[in-house]
């Protein structure tokens, strides 16, 4: 039962999340889940998406050196008891949700870490599930950085592909943050006719190899998020952890992208913030039919170098 409108039209927002601090139990990040939630469900929104590892702090910032220290961040199952209130409350009110979470899977008998996103549609189901596939950053401690960036070293590489679901009338895909900045993870969404393509992202301002491009990370950001939606004919809804979080300032600028790749929404501040826009999933065919027509239009077959291996 839609929250509002029909399935291919209703309110969608962005729920930026300020910063956690590394020890905000889930229970204090759910309830601050829960109050975007109140007020989502007071502006007749249907679907809302939260951040990337929106649980926790952005815990590859620090080095940890063993398991037992880095094993808190993960979520063994999904749902769990800390999250269960947020898939309670969104189900009662009808509302659909992306949720970014540090994942800790068991695969043959061995513990297997990812960076995951779901997609759960309005009747509290989860609908697809996403395991971020551009890790970006470094696997070894680099103590000369004012702070880490241990993806490389803290999730394994997404072994789901680039997957789409039918939810809730429209067809919906995931990317997480870095992934965003990469035009092929977008197309293989639009090339599966994507038409919502959710994206959580923690993003420093401080990019410590190139500090030069700091003052252009929201720049970058909002670039790669609009040449995603234009490119493919979809909406892409962006959502921040935003922020100075435990001394490292994240970016925020969550906003809501048309598939015309204007932004129709955006996020006015760093901190807990709830942004909202009209969609009508119908519009993606102002550009999948037009200019951005694969059917008509790509030349896949002089793009074989886009897939040949690293080192051809
Ligand atoms: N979370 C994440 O992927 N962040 C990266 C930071 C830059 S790479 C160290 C991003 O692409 O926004």
């Amino acid at each position: 039962m839609s929250n509002t409108g029909t399935d291919r039209k209703f309110i969608a927002a962005s729920a930026q999340l300020g910063p956690i601090a590394c020890d905000e139990p889930r229970s204090s990040v759910v309830g601050r889940m829960l109050a975007l939630l109140d007020e989502a469900k007071a502006r007749g929104v249907s679907f809302v998406v939260f951040p990337e590892l929106a649980l926790t702090t952005f815990f590859p910032r620090w080095f940890f050196g063993n398991d037992a220290d880095l094993d808190v961040f993960y979520e063994r199952a999904m749902p769990n008891a800390d999250v269960a209130p947020l898939f309670e409350a969104a189900k009662a009110a009808g509302i659909g949700f992306h949720l970014g979470y540090a994942e800790l899977a068991e695969e043959e008998g061995r513990a297997v870490r990812y960076n995951t996103a779901i997609l759960v549609d309005r009747e509290g189901k989860i609908a697809l599930k996403y395991r971020k596939i551009h890790l970006p950053g470094h696997r070894e401690h680099e103590p000369e950085r004012p702070f880490q960036h241990l993806e490389k070293r803290y999730f394994t590489r997404g072994n789901l592909g680039f997957p789409v679901a039918d939810v809730d009338g429209g067809r919906y895909g995931t990317l997480i943050c870095n992934d965003r900045r990469w035009p092929e993870a977008f197309r293989m969404l639009g090339l599966q006719g994507a038409e919502l393509v959710a994206v959580g992202y923690n993003t420093p301002q401080h990019y410590p190899p190139a500090p030069e491009h700091d003052h252009l990370q929201d720049f970058h950001n909002h670039l790669s998020l609009q040449a995603g939606a234009y490119q493919n004919g979809t909406y892409v809804i962006g959502s921040a952890k935003a922020g100075f979080e435990e001394g490292c300032e994240l970016i925020g600028g969550s906003c809501i992208v048309a598939p015309t790749g204007e932004i129709v929404a955006l996020a006015a501040t760093r901190g807990d913030e709830l942004v909202t826009a009209p969609i009508n999933l119908d519009r993606c065919r102002e550009i999948k039919a037009n200019i951005f027509n694969f059917a008509l239009h790509r030349e896949p077959d002089t793009y074989g170098l886009l897939t040949a291996p690293k080192d051809a």
